[in-house]
């Protein structure tokens, strides 16, 4: 069985044994961060109960995370805006995992879940109060179920991040839920990732470089130029200006990018 698989199973095991899933989204891309199979998967259970965060709001502008709460509160989602980072609504996140389930509870099992990277680890260290769960820039970094006991009521199930399927090479970088340095081909991954920030938020890679440019390779080959990756020979490394590139997105957060509200719900009312 591959690691995906071993992963996917062990969050359904989680799942089945869990009162409250916390699903974590990153709220720059709350469309495409969801998991919706284990999403449908908690929904069929009644007895269960499903609590979105949608985390990293540090990133987006305020309007933008109150537009996407409206969208999801639509679609009866509860969410709750969250930044680990910042120590935003922490709090609220624990209150709503104890109020979800009701006072009949005494003990209450709530799990983590989400795309790798969204910050499950992060906020759960935060409810813990010092740092237990293993946090890393890195996706994929949480690699084995964590059980945390956070007061004697509560505890949290900490799941390794599972990629959808379906997701393109594209938004897998976009979203940061792969290590560029595993990816076969390093330059046709950064074009990926500046044809999708192209098509989202079409200025934000020229104003944060400050590079023009007309196609996603020649926006590489600018960037080694003004960065000066160069081999030995003196020919540009367009291999290492990639992983630069994709490294400074995934980690950092260098571009500002996210998904738009109104595209969401313009494309949704042209599928119905
Ligand atoms: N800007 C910002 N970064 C965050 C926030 N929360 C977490 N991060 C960063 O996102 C990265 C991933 O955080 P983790 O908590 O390890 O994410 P995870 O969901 O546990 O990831 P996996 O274990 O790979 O599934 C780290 O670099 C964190 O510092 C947030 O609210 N805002
Ligand atoms: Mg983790």
């Amino acid at each position: 069985m591959s690691k995906k698989q071993d992963f996917d199973t062990m969050v359904r095991k989680m799942i089945k044994g869990s009162d409250v899933i916390v699903e974590v989204i990153d709220a720059r891309f709350p469309s495409l961060s969801r998991a919706k199979r284990y999403e449908n998967m908690v929904k069929r259970d009644r007895s269960k109960k499903l609590l979105v965060a949608m985390n990293k709001v540090d990133l987006v502008p305020d309007k933008i995370v109150q537009k996407w709460r409206d969208i999801l509160n639509d679609e009866r989602i509860d969410v709750i805006p969250t930044s680990a980072r910042e120590r935003l609504s922490t709090k609220i996140l624990r209150n709503s995992i104890i109020r979800a389930v009701g006072k009949d509870f005494f003990y209450i099992t709530a799990c983590f879940i989400g795309l790798p990277n969204t910050g499950k680890s992060s906020l759960i260290n935060i409810l813990k109060g010092r740092s237990s769960a293993p946090v890393a820039p890195i996706p994929g970094f949480t690699r084995a179920l964590q059980v945390l006991r956070i007061t004697t009521r509560l505890r949290i199930f900490d799941t390794p991040g599972v990629i959808p399927t379906k997701l393109s090479l594209g938004d897998q970088i976009l979203l940061g839920v792969i290590k560029p340095e595993k990816l076969p081909d390093y330059q046709k991954a950064a074009w990926a990732l500046v044809h999708r920030i192209d098509q989202i938020n079409p200025n934000a890679i020229t104003e944060t470089y400050e590079i023009e440019y007309e196609s996603p390779p020649e926006f590489i080959e600018k960037f080694a130029e003004k960065r000066h990756k160069r081999k030995k020979g003196g020919e540009l490394d367009l291999d290492t200006a990639a992983v630069i590139f994709m490294t400074e997105h995934i980690n950092k957060a260098r571009i500002p990018v996210w998904e738009n509200p109104e595209e969401y719900l313009r494309k949704k009312e042209e599928n119905v």
